[in-house]
């Protein structure tokens, strides 16, 4: 076996299936660490299967560590006003994730799922890696205590230009996901990692065959910059 690994995987939207080709594809081991960049849930078919494949895995010993993305943030808070009608949440992709549990509410979604959901956390830093869920929001002093740029922000490479951005970076790549691109657009965003230290990872699995040149679950392998892609298969 090869020296452990971390991975990075990102916006896997309810497609579990395609998840769990992605899994076979880098052969992930129980010495190795699984990032995901939030956004497991909403539009595709199976988000109640993606919480119950991660489960399982960390009950039999993978080390899987989740963030929040902005659709858990949307069901937790549609959760909060459970009796009002069909929300931002459920036409985001959230009847999906509720037909995948057989409920009509989303109140109805059961512990452990609501409770994991609540818990995420919105960013974690490794020694050479930012990973958040969207991006950062790079004009304040302390990118990381804007919760909500972590979840939304778009369109904020720009702000690279500023030297405190790369100060505060201290030669760490961001890796993120949230805002579809093709596999050739973040294999590029590797490629040169040198001159912007980013990499979205977010192929758009979820939307093949809706939009052109997305369709692909991508992991990141962290520690020897690798990408793969499994094209999307439910
Ligand atoms: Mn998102």
């Amino acid at each position: 076996m090869a020296l452990s690994r971390q991975f990075a995987i990102s916006d896997i939207h309810g497609c579990n299936k395609t998840f769990g080709k992605l899994l076979e594809q880098i052969q992930l081991g129980t010495d190795d660490e699984l990032y995901i960049l939030g956004d497991l849930i909403d539009r595709g078919p199976d988000s109640k299967g993606v919480f119950d494949r991660i489960f399982q895995m960390q009950e039999e010993g993978y080390q899987i560590h989740c963030l929040r993305g902005n659709h858990e943030q949307l069901y937790l808070d549609a959760t909060r006003n459970a009796e009002a009608a069909p929300g931002i949440w459920e036409v985001n992709g959230g009847t999906e994730t509720m037909r995948s549990f057989g409920v009509m509410r989303p109140a109805q979604i059961p512990d452990p799922y609501r409770s994991f959901m609540a818990e995420l956390p919105y960013f974690f830093e490794l020694e050479d890696y930012v990973l958040v869920h969207a991006g950062l929001n790079l004009r304040r002093h302390f990118p990381l205590m804007d919760l909500k740029s972590l979840m939304w922000i778009r369109n904020w490479y720009s702000e690279f230009e500023d030297n405190r951005a790369e100060q505060w970076l201290d030669d760490r790549i961001i890796v993120h996901g949230h805002t579809p691109i093709s596999h050739k657009e973040t294999a590029n965003m590797l490629e040169k990692v040198d001159q912007l230290p980013v990499v979205n990872i977010d192929n758009g699995c979820v939307f093949a065959g809706r939009r052109l040149g997305l369709g692909n679950l991508c992991a990141f392998d962290l520690t020897n910059q690798q990408l793969f892609w499994e094209p999307f298969d439910g």
